[in-house]
């Protein structure tokens, strides 16, 4: 069996050269997932900071075939090179959609709803930076209560979808939580959908450096809070079963949990938000958990 670190040895799938922004964990979770997946994947890309920082055609960082293609039609492009593999008889290249969160929770989701009901074979990875990052990071559909964004300069009002769990309604062969400052969960996640047919889904939490206003070299450490404070539940579901995964399943206590305030110190956007916004995030957090927890009560 190939290991983790025989897998983040293997030869780099990103070239150096890029436009991603310093910090930037969208591209680190890129460099992953093409080495988790090996050399043998077509990508659909719409437009999102991925379509920016891998530079145009013919000097794109990506090493594998990519598809360019229009905000909503992550999951259906990537529908269409699917069924022409199958056409072809080619079962061995690996279909992957790498859309952001706006793309995907937004503009997106009614073509992501299609393809994971038709159970097309694809494996469909949300990189969320919890907004539209690239054209100036509005909010989306995933921002998190009071977060700041250049729409929302008092903080988000109101909560997020949680398109995974909108993705696990869909009775899929797998859907999973990962974030870019746990590679080894990530990796072990995207290579266990690589081996199933149909709809894979990973929602992967992307700190944007830039929109969240932290320092970049803290891009790890704000992923690492996100999961220790219980902001970010890491779960997958294999045929519908939600089980956390063992990152998370200690944060099931809430006593275990380090305060939200850790997290939200370093981040910019929550800068003089208000103690009520702070509070609503806390209670939107604590309510994902008690959702969560029970649907992995559930066995089928
Ligand atoms: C139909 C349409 N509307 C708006 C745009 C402009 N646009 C390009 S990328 C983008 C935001 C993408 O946000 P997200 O999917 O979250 O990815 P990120 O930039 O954060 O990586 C927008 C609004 C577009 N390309 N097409």
């Amino acid at each position: 069996m190939v290991t983790t670190k025989e897998i983040l040895s293997s030869p780099e799938p990103i070239l150096p050269g890029h436009a991603a922004c310093a910090g930037c964990s969208s591209s680190l979770g890129l460099r992953y997932a093409l080495k988790a997946l090996g050399e043998n994947v077509i990508m659909t890309i719409p437009a999102c900071c991925t379509s920016v920082w891998q530079g145009p055609y013919p000097k794109s960082a990506i090493t594998v075939p990519v598809l360019n293609i229009a905000f909503a039609a992550a999951a259906s492009s990537a529908s269409g090179v699917s069924a022409a593999l199958e056409a072809k008889g080619k079962t061995d290249t690996t279909v992957l959609a790498w859309a952001g969160d706006g793309g995907s929770v937004d503009i997106g989701l009614a073509t992501i709803s299609g393809a994971a009901e038709r159970n097309d074979n694809m494996i469909y990875v949300t990189y969320s930076n919890e907004s539209y990052s690239n054209t100036g990071v509005q909010k989306s559909g995933a921002t998190p209560p009071g977060a700041r964004t250049t729409t929302t300069p008092f903080g988000r009002i109101g909560s997020p979808k949680n398109i995974a769990l909108i993705m696990w309604t869909h009775h899929l062969p797998y859907v999973a939580t990962a974030c870019t400052s746990y590679p080894r969960d990530f990796i072990g996640k995207l290579r266990k959908a690589q081996q199933m047919k149909g709809f894979k889904f990973i929602y992967l939490l992307a700190p944007c450096a830039v929109g969240w206003r932290f320092p970049a070299e803290k891009t790890i450490e704000v992923g690492k809070l996100a999961v220790e404070t219980g902001a970010h539940i890491l779960w997958e579901a294999v045929d519908g079963d939600i089980e956390l995964s063992p990152l998370s399943k200690k944060y099931r206590d809430p006593a275990k949990r380090k305060p939200l305030e850790e997290y939200l110190k370093y981040q910019g956007r929550y800068k003089g938000i208000s103690k009520e916004l702070v509070e609503a995030y806390q209670k939107y957090i604590d309510y994902q958990w008690s959702i969560i927890t029970s649907l992995a009560d559930i066995k089928k």
